[in-house]
């Protein structure tokens, strides 16, 4: 019998409110059930909210600097517990195990910058306008964080926002996506081994509808942070507008890597093939565009469709395994559902463009590496996020047409350039519309200590990562000590006006 999962609420691992369950099973072989896990309801959120509510009136009058030395020994517990937490990912959403042990490496060095930024935290202080007065700025907490993540990154991105929500003082209330409850769960559990005290996190799976839902409309989580597609983060959007929320959302994307004559092709080969079908092409920093400049379009289309036809699907836990299963059948579908509007908008199938069948693919949702060339700018496999494995490629004749046609899409992300000339690179970062641009290098791999996020519909202005998502979870005050004794009348008093 596979094991029944609990949501952490109230410092205890409970039942749900509902007595209802989902199923969990492993993408590359659905008859591995990984486990039962509640499928909560708004009486459960309820719960957590006020449980967190307690946790956050005593977390926050712990010391940045304490609360900093949790989260070291929660990335020290992560580096022990590496091989266990990348295999458990694998098995519960597909990806190769090179790459879930990525994903827990990013959520260490998400960990450790987190502890070392306990003892700095930043505020101002400036020099005031007056005598004898002091000006300046210091952060507070802000109270509840909902956090509502999604199953590509099942480790990294709970960690990009928990980590530093809960180092600014925040307690938190956390829903991972459907796909990936194990993983939410195993997170949970080394917060709880690292010593954090039990009410300031609170895990409740579940159903968006229901739970994220429910977190959303709660008037005691004053700040929301999301990682997800473009629809819902609008509908999130609306609602926090409407309630007066802080909200950080990052969501699709239709990053394109661009290739000019004078590029290190093999180097860009590399870079595509693992930009455009790591994690199955399920990232939003995927590479789903291939701008290629036509005088190497041809040559650099045979050689890597020649590419794309050795890699070889599989079982992520396998070790030859260079692309494992999409996340689960509607996944598959939306991919199937692409495939054939690129054949219909008369797009040329280059490789792929069907299901993976044989023996070891049999029970799981594997799809072939996709390429489809002679894709027209602004046709509809050249403008949607796909998150599938699926590679839209369209000739260019020069750089200026070629970051034309990169910003003409509604997203703002990731992006890339291959050249050897460093002139048009620079003028590339200058003009290119994304949050991200990569010189020499693929859509996908943004490093923990940088911000990270998007432009246009990718986002709503905020970053993760680095030292920008502390602005997001804490509140600055700024504090005026006037030691003069007297009254001194800003902007006023300074310049002798009256
Ligand atoms: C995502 O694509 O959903 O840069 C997040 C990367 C990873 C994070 C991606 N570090 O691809």
């Amino acid at each position: 019998m596979a094991k029944t999962f609990k949501n952490f609420i109230g410092g205890q691992w409970v039942a749900p409110t509902t007595g209802e369950y989902m199923e969990n099973r492993n993408p590359a072989d659905w008859r591995d059930l990984i486990g039962r896990f509640p499928k909560s309801g708004p009486r459960d959120v309820e719960r957590a909210v006020r449980s967190a509510l307690k946790g956050f009136a005593l977390w926050r009058r712990v010391p940045a600097p304490q609360r900093g030395d949790i989260m070291r020994r929660v990335g020290d517990l992560m580096v022990e517990r590496k091989e266990a937490i990348a295999r458990a990912m694998t098995r519960e959403m597909g990806k190769v195990l090179a790459e879930t042990r990525g994903d827990v490496q990013e959520g260490i060095d998400t960990a450790y910058y987190a502890a070392g930024e306990g003892r700095r935290l930043f505020g101002h202080t400036v020099p005031s306008e007056l005598r004898d007065k002091w000006a300046m700025s210091t952060r507070r907490p802000i109270g509840v964080a909902g956090i509502i993540t999604p199953f590509n990154f099942p480790m990294a991105i709970p960690t990009w926002k928990i980590f530093p929500a809960l180092l600014c003082g925040n307690a938190v209330v956390f829903k991972p996506a459907n796909d990936v409850p194990h993983t939410g769960t195993l997170l949970v559990e080394v917060l709880l081994d690292a010593g954090l005290p039990p009410e300031v996190i609170q895990l409740v799976h579940g159903r968006g509808s229901a739970v994220g839902n429910a977190l959303l409309e709660h008037p005691q989580v004053p700040i929301l942070s999301f990682t997800g597609s473009t629809e819902t983060g609008a509908r999130l959007g609306e609602v926090c507008g409407r309630l007066h929320k802080r909200l950080s959302l990052e969501m699709g994307g239709k990053n394109a890597m661009i290739v000019m004559p004078d590029a290190d092709l093999d180097l860009a080969l590399d870079g595509v093939l693992w930009g455009a079908f790591g994690t199955t092409g399920q990232r939003c920093t995927a590479t789903s565009r291939l701008l290629l400049h036509r005088k190497i379009h041809d040559k650099f289309l045979r050689m890597l469709c020649e590419r794309v036809e050795q890699l070889r699907l599989g079982d992520g836990l396998l070790p030859d395994t260079d692309v494992g299963p999409m996340i689960n059948e509607a996944a598959l579908q939306n991919t199937i559902k692409y495939v054939e509007i690129g054949k219909q908008q008369g797009a040329s199938l280059e490789t792929g463009g069907k299901r993976a069948t044989g023996a070891r693919l049999a029970n799981g949702w594997f799809y072939k590496p996709t390429v489809f060339a002679g894709v027209k700018a602004r046709s509809r496999l050249e403008q949607e996020e796909v998150f599938g494995p699926v590679l839209a490629v369209t000739r260019i004749g020069s750089l200026d047409e070629a970051i034309r046609v990169n910003n003409d899409v509604k997203y703002g992300l990731s992006s890339a350039l291959y050249t050897r000339d460093v002139n048009a690179a620079f003028r590339a970062v200058e003009d290119i519309d994304a949050g991200i641009t990569y010189i020499n290098a693929p859509t996908i791999g943004a490093e923990a200590h940088l911000p990270f996020g998007g432009v246009k519909e990718t986002g709503n202005g905020h970053r993760e990562g680095g030292w920008a998502v502390y602005e997001f979870f804490s509140e600055t005050k700024v504090v005026y000590v006037d030691y003069s004794g007297r009254l001194q009348r800003a902007q006023i008093d300074t310049y002798g006006g009256e």
